[in-house]
C-alpha cells in the first residue's frame, strides 16, 4: 500500500466505540462558531511530506480541531502554535492551518497522531491507545527516511516507545523518561522530548515559542546526523 491508501483505509475505521460516538456526536452539536459548518467527524490520518526525515506525534485529534477540519493539528489553537514554529524553522510553508484546502504543505516533516479520533476530554483509554497503534506501526513502515520522532507531551512519548516496541524494536532499559528537550536513542530511531502545545502549556509560558523553535530546529540537526 502507499501512503495516500493509508490515509483513506484509517478514515473509515470504527474499531472503538466510545470515540467513533463521540466523534460524531461533536460532529452533530458543533461549537457555536462553527455552526454551520460540516465537521469532519471521522478519523483524522497524518499529514505532510512523504520523504520527511521528522515525525511530529501527537496526542490525538482536538474535538473542534481536527475532528472539524479534516486535518491533523488544523483549526486549533495547538495548530496555530505549532504550524507558525514549523514555518518559522523551515517545515512549513506556511504559518497557518485553518482549513484542508488552505495550501499547507511540508517540507522534511510528517504529523501523526497517537490516538486519530477525538476523545472526551483530550483523554483517550489505553484500550483505545492500543487500539489505534497498528494504524501508527503501517504508518511508520510507509514513512522510510523518519530518523527522529518529536513526541509531543508524555502520552506522544509513550505511545512512541510502544509503537517502536510494537514494530520489534524493545524499549530500553531503563525506560527513558518524558522531559522537554530529552533526547533517547531506540534502535535506529531517535526520540525527541518536547512539551504539548496545547492551551495548558502556551498560555501558561511553560512552552514558548523559542523551545519550540529550538526543539524543532534541533530535530532536523539529529535527522542531519
Ligand atoms: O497531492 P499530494 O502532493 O499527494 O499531497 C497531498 C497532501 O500532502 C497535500 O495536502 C499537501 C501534503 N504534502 C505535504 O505537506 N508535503 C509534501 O511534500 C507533499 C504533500
Ligand atoms: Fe480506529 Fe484509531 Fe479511531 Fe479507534 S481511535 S476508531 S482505532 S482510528
Amino acid at each position: 500500500g502507499t501512503l495516500a491508501e493509508h490515509q483513506r483505509r484509517v478514515t473509515r475505521c470504527r474499531a472503538c466505540p466510545r470515540l467513533v460516538a463521540w466523534r460524531e456526536q461533536v460532529a452533530r452539536e458543533r461549537r457555536a462558531a462553527y455552526r454551520d459548518e460540516v465537521y469532519w467527524g471521522r478519523p483524522v490520518p497524518g499529514f505532510g511530506d512523504p520523504a520527511a526525515r521528522v515525525l511530529l506525534a501527537g496526542l490525538a485529534p482536538a474535538a473542534h480541531g481536527a475532528n472539524r477540519t479534516g486535518r491533523i493539528f488544523t483549526g486549533d489553537r495547538s495548530g496555530d502554535f505549532l504550524f507558525a514554529a514549523l514555518h518559522r524553522t523551515g517545515f512549513a510553508n506556511q504559518p497557518t492551518s485553518v482549513a484542508l484546502d488552505d495550501g499547507l504543505a511540508l517540507e522534511d516533516c510528517w504529523i501523526t497522531a497517537i490516538v486519530r479520533c477525538a476523545p472526551p476530554a483530550n483523554k483517550p483509554t489505553p484500550t483505545e491507545r492500543d487500539t489505534c497503534l497498528p494504524w501508527t506501526v503501517a504508518e511508520l513502515d510507509l514513512l522510510p527516511r523518519v530518523r527522529t520522532i518529536v513526541c509531543l507531551g508524555g502520552f506522544g512519548w509513550d505511545g512512541t516507545l510502544r509503537l517502536l516496541a510494537a514494530r520489534g524494536i524493545p524499549t530500553p532499559r531503563p525506560r527513558p523518561r518524558f522531559g522537554h528537550g530529552v533526547v533517547a536513542d531506540v534502535g535506529p530511531y531517535r526520540l525527541l522530548g518536547c512539551f504539548h502545545p496545547s492551551q495548558q502549556n502556551t498560555f501558561t509560558g511553560r512552552l514558548t515559542p523559542a523551545m519550540l523553535d529550538a526543539v524543532l530546529v534541533r530535530a532536523r540537526e539529529l535527522a542531519d546526523g
